[in-house]
């Protein structure tokens, strides 16, 4: 005789009270390994349409900053019955063109949106009241919308109104697409990339100052592709001085961005490209208080944008030329160096990601320019600090991308 709870029950009991409790762990792990493969086979439907968001937000690169890159898929019963993307700066946002290009209703349809819908009123009215409207029933996310206006409160809108959210999905690559906008969006100054092409051993140009090419043909045009990305490129007179380039956007449907001069002490000559050809694109010249009063009057009678600041050991203060840019809606900026710039940039802490294409080739040289000179550190502790973000064989040139790590 067994006792269970004071009752008393015979051995057959006993078998059948076995049998129910084999019976019940059965059935409930098949209802865990049901869950785990509905679970899992949604992720993988999540993040098929996520990427698709990707590639439509990509559309509206050179064409949208500073805001976000967004795009925005509806889907019905395993089938998409619409898409948009945010066209232009000021214009629809991903999810109104997404929904007005639906085929059918989208009462009961899920959105996919790479990022938060926005619950605020900007240039155009809120995307959350819009969705709730339209009575979808699920909206999946990849990551929340770091504007302040917004950074949560779409979300709490959609579910306060009995939609289900899905969060985070393929978050780090959203962020990665939006690096720009969350860094502006969050400190008003721009995100900083600097880019340049090196050989094997580490070189920028022959000892001649060569430099054509370092890097090969598609690395090149992925530049001009990074030049359509970022709204600002910046240089050093030197650079200026030495190869007069016209730091353009060359290849079809995109823009040119914004040329930005370092230069302290105005040593550009009146006739650099850059100066001739504002038609072409927007030149502005940074230089300290201290630079020739008789430059600065001709800049002006050309009628040449500066920005001016106060020396910083004969300098230009370049936390206060980023401030003035952020000001004027720049929210990014590739740096293309040369050597004495980029360790300044890199000195004042103002780098965030550095690409590098790297060349199989050797030039040598103890007087070839590196990308990065200026006094150098001192001690390997001081090193500046990055992590690799990717690495892509472009025609046998290696793109590397890394971030600066900041502290805190
Ligand atoms: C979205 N979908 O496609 C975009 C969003 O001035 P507005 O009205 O264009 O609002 C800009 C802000 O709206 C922007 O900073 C970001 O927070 C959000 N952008 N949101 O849901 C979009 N472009
Ligand atoms: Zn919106």
């Amino acid at each position: 005789m067994v006792q269970f709870h004071n009752r008393r029950y015979s051995p057959d009991d006993r078998k059948l009270y076995n049998l129910f409790c084999v019976t019940e762990y059965v059935i409930r792990c098949c209802f865990a390994l049901n869950n785990c493969f509905y679970s899992g086979f949604f992720m993988l439907e999540h993040k098929k349409y996520i990427q698709r968001t990707f590639e439509l937000a990509r559309k509206g690169m050179g064409k949208v900053n500073p805001n976000p890159l967004v795009g925005a898929v509806i889907v019905k019963n395993n089938t998409i019955i619409g898409e948009g993307y945010h066209e232009q700066f000021g214009g629809a946002h991903a999810e109104v063109n997404a929904i007005k290009n639906a085929t059918e209703s989208v009462e009961g349809a899920t959105l996919y949106v790479n990022l938060e819908p926005c619950s605020h009123t900007g240039k155009t009215p809120p995307c959350s009241d819009l969705i709730i409207r339209n009575k979808l029933s699920k909206v999946v996310i990849a990551m929340t919308d770091p504007n302040p206006h917004v950074s949560g409160r779409g979300i709490a809108k959609l579910r306060n109104a009995g939609i289900e959210v899905v969060e985070n999905v393929l978050q780090k690559e959203a962020e990665d697409l939006n690096r720009v906008f969350i860094k502006y969006i969050t400190s008003k100054t721009p995100y900083i990339v600097a880019k340049w092409a090196m050989t094997l051993d580490g070189k920028i140009a022959s000892h001649v100052g060569d430099s054509q090419w370092v890097s090969n043909e598609k690395s090149r045009d992925i530049v001009q592709d990074l030049r359509n990305e970022f709204m600002g490129i910046m240089v050093g007179v030197n650079t200026i001085i030495g190869d007069d380039p016209k730091l353009t956007y060359r290849k079809k449907n995109g823009r040119s961005p914004i040329r930005i001069v370092m230069d302290s002490k105005l040593r550009i000559p009146m006739d650099s490209y850059v100066i001739t050809h504002r038609e072409e694109a927007e030149t502005i010249i940074v230089h300290t208080t201290n630079a020739p009063a008789s430059k600065k009057e001709i800049l002006k009678e050309l009628g040449v944008q500066c920005i001016e600041t106060k020396p910083v050991q004969e300098k230009v203060d370049i936390n206060v030329v980023l401030e003035k840019l952020g000001e004027r809606g720049i929210d990014g900026i590739l740096l293309e160096g040369g050597g004495t710039l980029n360790f300044s940039a890199f000195q004042a802490g103002v780098i965030d990601e550095v690409i590098t294409f790297l060349s199989p080739k050797i030039i040598g040289g103890k007087h070839a320019k590196t990308p990065v000179e200026g006094g150098g550190i001192h001690l390997m502790k001081d090193a500046i600090a990055l992590e690799y973000i990717n690495v892509t064989n472009v025609d046998n040139d290696l793109m590397i991308r890394s971030k600066v790590k900041k502290e805190g």
